[in-house]
């Protein structure tokens, strides 16, 4: 936690002058209804298209960089939503982008990608556009996840809860009120990623609880061809979030989506 660093919170305004401007936020859209209509229609996994710039691992994906470009060529092409990397440090992302690609008008609920260490940062979120937010498990203890997602039902945000392993996956399903989990194929200190990582974590008693609660599993990072989507379907996601294999296509809307 202590490793995280995020802008916004350095130039936070009082969240008392944030609940006025949330009078002015645009309308919150059904992320997760997206998801499901997008995958009760195709029967395969509903795309979460990511807009991102660079990341830690792999630098600098796409040189000619228009987030707004880049997220109506998603649209376009079909994705169910889109995440907006809004992280600076790390990923060159900014929330200008997601107050952009907002307020040109896509139409897919946005998902603000981002460090969320503090329930601020959700109406800050909120503010610029976004309709769900990233939490992500590895950084924040249960009391502060089961605080944001209170919050986020407040604000009307959907909450996507992100784990890497067992044990955090285990603590997440032992929360109340989730309907939307990420298993990050992506260890995110080593950086190292394994696409079978969604599977072993779908295996057996966890796959049986999500399936009779009927919560969203989401396919996490390192997906690149329509066998991966194939296998992590098979391993029982109902959406996937993708990044690097899409924004470098030169027309983002080819790629697995074809
Ligand atoms: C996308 P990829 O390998 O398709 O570019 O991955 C997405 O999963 C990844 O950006 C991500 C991420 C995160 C980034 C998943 N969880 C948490 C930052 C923070």
């Amino acid at each position: 936690n202590k490793d995280v660093e995020v802008s916004q919170l350095k130039e936070r305004k009082p969240l008392i002058s944030l609940k006025k401007d949330l009078e002015n936020a645009p309308p919150v859209r059904d992320f997760i209804g997206a998801l499901r209509a997008a995958h009760e229609r195709t029967r395969l996994p509903g795309l979460i298209a990511e807009v991102k710039k660079a990341s830690p691992s792999r630098g600098v994906l796409r040189e000619n960089f228009d987030p707004v470009e880049i997220a109506q060529a998603y649209e376009r092409g079909g994705a169910a939503c889109l995440s907006v990397l809004t992280d600076q440090k790390y990923f060159k992302g900014s929330f200008e982008n997601l107050e952009l690609i907002r307020k040109a008008g896509v139409k897919c609920p946005l998902l603000c990608k981002e460090f969320i260490i503090d329930a601020w940062q959700l109406y800050y979120a909120r503010i610029k556009g976004a309709d769900a937010v990233l939490l992500i498990a590895a950084v924040l203890p249960d009391l502060d996840i089961k605080y944001m997602i209170k919050i986020c039902k407040i604000l009307g945000l959907a909450a996507l809860v992100e784990v890497h392993d067992e044990k955090e996956f285990d603590r997440v399903l032992g929360i109340e009120g989730i309907e939307l989990i990420g298993i990050n194929n992506r260890n995110l200190e080593t950086f190292e990623v394994d696409i079978a990582n969604t599977k072993k974590l779908l295996e057996g008693e966890r796959g049986k609880i999500v399936r009779e609660r009927n919560i969203i599993m989401v396919g996490e990072s390192g997906l690149f061809t329509p066998n991966d989507i194939a296998y992590v379907q098979e391993a029982g996601v109902k959406a996937v979030l993708v990044g690097e294999s899409i924004v470098k296509q030169n027309d983002p809307r080819k790629g697995i989506t074809n």
